[in-house]
């Protein structure tokens, strides 16, 4: 079987290790073998990017969009391919997977649009004939690490915004679902990526993480990814000078008040809380129902989970797919046991699964009866878990709500404009969703969050170049 390489200085490289992309639909099944990078190979990714960015930064706007145009052109043509194989390494199901796959599309030619939309500012100066000038400057190389569920949106909006505005970059993708990242590589490859800029490191974030992390020549890391490598990176970034960007957890409310519409309210929960076999950090971990309309609520969405095809991602029947991992499987099911152990009621799933393939099959779990204070309502599970906690009224809602270590995205149902409006002004979120999901976003606006999710600017639309760019402010005496 062929090895899918590392991309370094604008070649294929091979390298000592190899790591196995498994199905986890089909533990059999090997999607693509890949070669490790270790430290060396991603400190010559590294000096490449370097030696590749003054150039970089100097070239036409125009030609970094033309780049990244054909990227998003040629992944909008492979979607259903790209979205096979997305499916096939992450376990989202096919419908899913190709959407993700557009998303990234789009992203590479929104970022493509705004490489030349990229202005800066002239103002008077305080002294007489001297004017002032605001222009932004890329960074200089750019580490880009992401996570495992979203195998090409969250490298594209990274990738896109970072070559866009003139940095060079050396990218990490999570090492149990690197083929989308390859994808990636292959494509800018053959765009006509100029050598060393950019650069696909394949391996553990302890080894080609860390070494990006260390390097005193990588400006700027931008993570997504879980709360304790977060937190690490981020002292590590602080310690040796450099910019950084996390995205981390989520433990998601979703408010229904009486007065929401049920029908509505259900399938915004079962999206948000069990999609994407809910590992999403938007995902809506936390249903804070109102007492009024709390039992019609459970029994409707325990109804809709019981119908719930639960299978291999790529069979057409299938709504929701395995666990990514036996180890992601391992941490959602000490979880069920925290919960039933803290008093929480399994009102329906939680078990494990057989399906006719081997694979990290999980029955959608829903616990009622939660208090806010227990483990399983503020930690991030990451998995085909939702909570639901009894609520009096709105007021008592939003207090739960916003009673979190975390503020990504928070939803509500509700008929009343009142308590809409309200809590849109209240919520503490960078995201905040009326009568929809608090998972599934738009790839042209700021995403990120508040408190323990988020850390440095929002990722995405034009408010991207506040990490990708640093300000230049020049003073001249004419
Ligand atoms: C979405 O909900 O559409 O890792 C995107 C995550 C987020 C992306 C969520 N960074 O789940």
């Amino acid at each position: 079987m062929s090895v899918r390489l590392n991309y370094v200085a604008g070649a294929f490289v091979d390298s000592t290790g190899r790591l196995e992309d498994v199905n986890p639909s089909d533990t059999r099944e090997v999607v693509d073998t890949f070669a490790v990078a270790d430290k060396a190979l991603t400190d010559q990714a590294v000096e490449a990017a370097a030696s590749a960015f003054p150039a970089w930064s100097r070239t036409s706007p125009e030609t970094r969009a033309d780049i990244l145009d054909t990227v998003g052109n040629e992944i909008l043509a492979r979607k259903a391919e790209l979205g096979a194989l997305l499916s096939r390494e992450e376990g989202k199901i096919l419908a899913e997977g190709i959407g993700e796959v557009v998303r990234a599309g789009r992203l590479f030619k929104f970022f493509a649009g705004e490489a030349l939309r990229l202005s800066g500012e002239k103002g008077a100066s305080v002294r007489p004939g001297v004017d002032v000038e605001i222009t932004r400057e890329p960074e200089g190389v750019v580490g880009l690490i992401t996570p495992w569920n979203f195998p090409i949106a969250i490298p594209a909006w990274k990738i896109a915004p970072a070559l866009a505005y003139g940095n060079t970059v050396v990218f990490k993708p999570a090492e149990i679902v690197p083929a989308c990242g390859w994808a990636i590589a292959d494509m800018l490859a053959r765009a006509g990526i100029p050598e060393g800029v950019f650069n696909l490191v394949v391996g553990p974030g302890s080894v080609v993480g860390q070494a990006l992390v260390e390097s005193s020549k990588v400006r700027a890391v931008s993570f997504t990814g879980s709360v304790a490598t977060g937190r690490r990176i981020g002292a590590a970034c602080f310690e040796s000078g450099k910019k950084v960007q996390l995205e981390m957890g989520g433990k998601n409310p979703l408010v229904v008040l009486d007065d929401a519409d049920l029908p509505t309210a259900v399938e915004v929960a079962v999206n948000g809380a069990y999609f994407s076999t809910g590992q999403r950090c938007t995902a809506s971990s936390r249903l804070l129902v109102q007492s009024g309309i709390h039992d019609r609520f459970v029994a409707a969405v325990t109804e809709r989970l019981k119908a719930l095809k639960v299978g291999h991602a790529l069979a057409p029947d299938t709504q929701m797919g395995p666990v990514v991992s036996a180890e992601q499987l391992k941490q959602d099911m000490d979880y069920m046991r925290i919960g039933s152990e803290e008093g929480a009621h399994l009102a329906f799933g939680g078990e494990v699964l057989e399906r006719e393939a081997p694979g990290h099959y999980l029955a959608p779990a829903l616990f009622t009866e939660a208090t806010n204070a227990m483990r399983i309502s503020r930690e991030e599970i990451f998995g085909p878990v939702a909570c639901v906690i009894r609520v009096a009224d709105y007021e008592e809602a939003l207090a739960i709500a916003n009673d979190t270590p975390f503020g990504l995205s928070a939803g509500i149902c509700t008929t009343s404009l009142k308590h809409a409006t309200h809590f849109k002004r209240n919520a503490a979120a960078g995201m905040v969703m009326v009568n929809l999901a608090t998972a599934g976003v738009d790839y042209h606006v700021p995403f990120g969050g508040r408190k323990g999710s988020s850390y440095g600017p929002r990722e995405q639309g034009s408010y991207a170049r506040e990490f990708y760019t640093t300000v230049k402010t020049a003073y001249t005496l004419a």
